[in-house]
């Protein structure tokens, strides 16, 4: 079949809104009906050539929608029934899966491959090259040939432009607090980067009754966000980060946060920086956003990380038992306790795709934009 997808052809080219050809799909394949995606940075990682992936693909990961019809072997699923779409796969049966890890599932190994978990592309072009998959989803496209393993049921009164988020960015800020570490009421935490993510963790340490929550970040805009999201402080961060740590110091009475969250996965010598030395002796540091395949951190210090009690910890996909943990936001959402309607700062459509990417670049116009394909 004829579908309409966004192509990267080429590092910071933009992207090409064209017609290509889809397969049908494979055994444990699905195709989807994309009804809404959100627009993540890690697209944008993509575009600016950060990380080592296969052109021209089809980008586009944090998608939900409706399948339309279903591969040999499928039984999970049937057609009309409503899904979001996950980065990240889960099998079920490899050592990760049965060890409680499902964000480390063996096929994350073949995530950047462009790729199917089987080795095979569903896209081509109209000329009949084939064309890349994005983290086995490929959501920036009408119509998607999926792993079924990358699919989460939902109810099919569910508003799939919402809940789309929770198929990367808002369930990684979520995990970041509840999974990878466990904030507790009357927690104090830093989170350095108030976006798509950042919020999210915000408000899962808001709905854990931390009783300080400091977002920092370059934005004014952002800011005037997180505090909507539950900050109870803010710091604009204008690069004098001995005076930004000054400032949390002063506000957590000269100790330092349990928790320092980093989630913005841009020029991370600064804001991990900002995240560990905000982070109180004994506390933890929580490195949630991915930066360019070649970015360096700060150095892991023998003296330092010892003499404090320090933990630095990295999470993916915030450490989520996603298959479980998908269901119940969604109930939270449904009963008004998680907001992921102020993450959308605005609907585009397909054809708008470079629009919400140039939005994300500037940095202060959008939490979240959200592609609609009706
Ligand atoms: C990223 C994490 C690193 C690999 C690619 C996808 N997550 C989602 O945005
Ligand atoms: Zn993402």
């Amino acid at each position: 079949m004829k579908t309409k997808a966004a192509i990267l052809y080429e590092p910071n080219a933009p992207l090409a809104v064209e017609q290509i050809e889809l397969d049908p799909p494979g055994a444990g394949e699905m195709l989807v009906q994309m009804k809404a995606t959100g627009i993540c940075h890690s697209d944008l990682h993509c575009i600016q050539g950060d990380w080592p992936i296969p052109m021209p693909m089809v980008l586009g990961h944090e998608g939900a929608g409706v399948i339309k019809e279903v591969g040999a072997g499928v039984t999970r699923f049937q057609p009309g029934d409503h899904v979001i779409l996950t980065f990240l796969p889960a099998c079920g049966h490899c050592n990760w899966c049965h060890r409680g890890r499902p964000n480390l599932c063996d096929l994350g190994a073949q995530l950047l491959s462009g790729k199917l978990p089987g080795g095979e592309t569903r896209m081509h072009t109209q000329g009949g090259d084939p064309l890349n998959h994005w983290l086995f989803v490929s959501t920036f496209a009408e119509y998607a040939v999926v792993p079924e393993l990358s699919a989460v049921k939902v109810a099919p009164d569910v508003p799939l432009e919402k809940v789309c988020l929770l198929g990367c960015g808002a369930t990684t800020g979520f995990g970041a607090a509840w999974r990878t570490v466990q904030v507790a009421p009357g927690d104090a935490v830093v989170v350095v980067g108030a976006g798509g993510l950042g919020l999210n963790t915000i408000q899962a340490c808001a709905l854990s009754g931390a009783s300080k929550i400091i977002a920092i970040d370059v934005h004014e805009e952002k800011l005037v966000l997180a505090k909507k999201f539950g900050a109870t402080h803010t710091i604009q961060n204008n690069h004098d980060i001995m005076g930004v740590l000054g400032q949390v110091m002063e506000l957590t009475e000269g100790v330092g946060a349990d928790y320092g969250f980093e989630v913005v996965g841009e020029h991370m010598e600064e804001t991990v920086a900002l995240a560990f030395n905000a982070t109180a002796k004994g506390g933890t540091t929580v490195i949630v956003g991915v930066g360019r395949a070649d970015a360096q951190g700060i150095a892991v210090s023998p003296f330092v990380l010892p003499l404090y009690a320090k933990t630095v910890k990295g999470t993916l996909f915030g450490n989520a038992q996603f298959k479980y943990d998908l269901g119940k936001l969604v109930g939270l959402y449904q009963e008004g306790k998680l907001n992921l309607d102020d993450l959308v700062s605005q609907e585009l459509t397909l054809d708008q795709v470079n629009q919400g990417l140039d939005d994300m670049r500037a940095g202060n116009k959008v939490a979240r934009s959200v592609i609609r394909f009706d």
